[in-house]
């Protein structure tokens, strides 16, 4: 993060200063430069033509802010004037409630994203793995899937499909926040990278965060304290930095993963598990569902490709339709 340190300089007499966003809220940011953490309002052109502030500075942006000078105590604050170009992002489809149709960038400027998964409390949701894997895929972003609570469940941690994850390339992390098992490769994982941890609430991303570098002291709660819809114990991303290099994201548990800027026709390209078996398609167009002569179907009816995974495209795709369609698909609970 080349400007994480922070430059500042002068400009027609004010000062100002370029920093990294480590929290975005819905009127304002923090931003991180050098070793001060500034409170930013953003500047009014900005939010032009915007819905809400955390579309236009997200976790991850680096910006450029004026300081302001403060006349009481407490955390400098600043304007941010500019946010500068992203290298990437990862974005998914707002929930309905918030419109549905508007994009909602979860973070920026990114090395890669962790999915966490735990193996029981909740159990795994192999078809939300699939849907952040395709984000991945389609944003260009590396993946790595953890797999955490293993002292729960030994036996759920070497079922043959995290294997097949792990051949197509993903990083594959067995871990316990409690035993501690699996924290060393996940610190390998992470350092010297800017990563994302994304997965269902309570699966236990803040603990594993406490338990690679104890004083961050995030807050953790039991999956039974965890009260239904809505009621999260991380409520926002923030981004830390890591004592070994490297900075890390914890955000609050997501129910689900709506891709956004996929169109139904180029799903496939970003399942690389079947490249070669697209390639023997009669059609070229082939949505591998309806259509006679499928490779990726054959595939499957083989044993090449796991049910599970091709089930998984299915679903995306039905949702990609329905929002093409403006039928809109399934209700969105998160
Ligand atoms: N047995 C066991 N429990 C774990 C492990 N990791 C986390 N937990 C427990 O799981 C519960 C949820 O952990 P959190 O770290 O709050 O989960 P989270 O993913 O950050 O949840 P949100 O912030 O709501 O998204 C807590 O009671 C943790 O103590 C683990 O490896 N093994
Ligand atoms: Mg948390
Ligand atoms: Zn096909």
């Amino acid at each position: 993060m080349g400007t994480a340190e922070g430059n500042g300089y002068r400009n027609g007499g004010r000062q100002f200063r370029e920093g990294v966003v480590v929290r975005a809220h819905s009127g304002h940011c923090l931003v991180r430069s050098g070793s001060a953490t500034y409170r930013c309002e953003i500047r009014g052109r900005l939010k032009r033509g915007q819905r809400q502030v955390q579309t236009i500075a997200v976790v991850g942006d680096s910006v450029r802010f004026r300081v302001l000078v403060s006349t009481r105590r407490g955390r400098p604050s600043g304007v941010i004037e500019e946010v500068l170009p992203r290298r990437n992002k990862i974005s998914r489809r707002a929930a309905r409630r918030a419109g549905g149709r508007i994009e909602q960038v979860l973070m920026a400027n990114l090395d890669q994203i962790v999915v966490v998964q735990s193996l029981v409390d909740p159990s795994p949701q192999t078809g939300f793995i699939d849907r952040l894997l395709v984000a991945a895929e389609h944003y260009d972003v590396a993946a790595a899937l953890c797999l955490n609570k293993c002292d729960l469940d030994p036996a759920g941690a070497e079922a043959p499909l995290w294997n097949y994850y792990q051949d197509l390339g993903y990083a594959l992390l067995k871990t316990s926040a409690v035993t501690g098992t699996g924290l060393k490769e996940l610190q390998r994982q992470l350092q010297d990278r800017i990563s994302l941890l994304l997965g269902a609430s309570g699966v236990g991303k803040s603990a594993l965060l406490n338990a690679l570098q104890p004083q961050l002291r995030l807050r953790v709660s039991s999956v039974g304290e965890k009260t239904g819809l809505g009621r999260h114990t991380t409520s926002r991303t923030e981004l830390f930095p890591l004592d070994f290099g490297g900075f890390i994201a914890d955000s609050p548990g997501i129910r689900g993963f709506d891709p956004w800027e996929i169109a139904p026709a180029e799903l496939g390209d970003y399942f690389p598990d079947w490249q070669l078996a697209a390639g023997k398609c009669r059609f070229r167009s082939c949505l591998h569902r309806d259509e006679p002569d499928c490779g990726v179907k054959d595939a499957v009816a083989h044993g090449m490709i796991p049910p599970v995974r091709y089930q998984a495209y299915l679903a995306i795709l039905r949702d990609l339709q329905a929002w093409e369609s403006g039928t809109q698909g399934r209700p969105m609970d998160y």
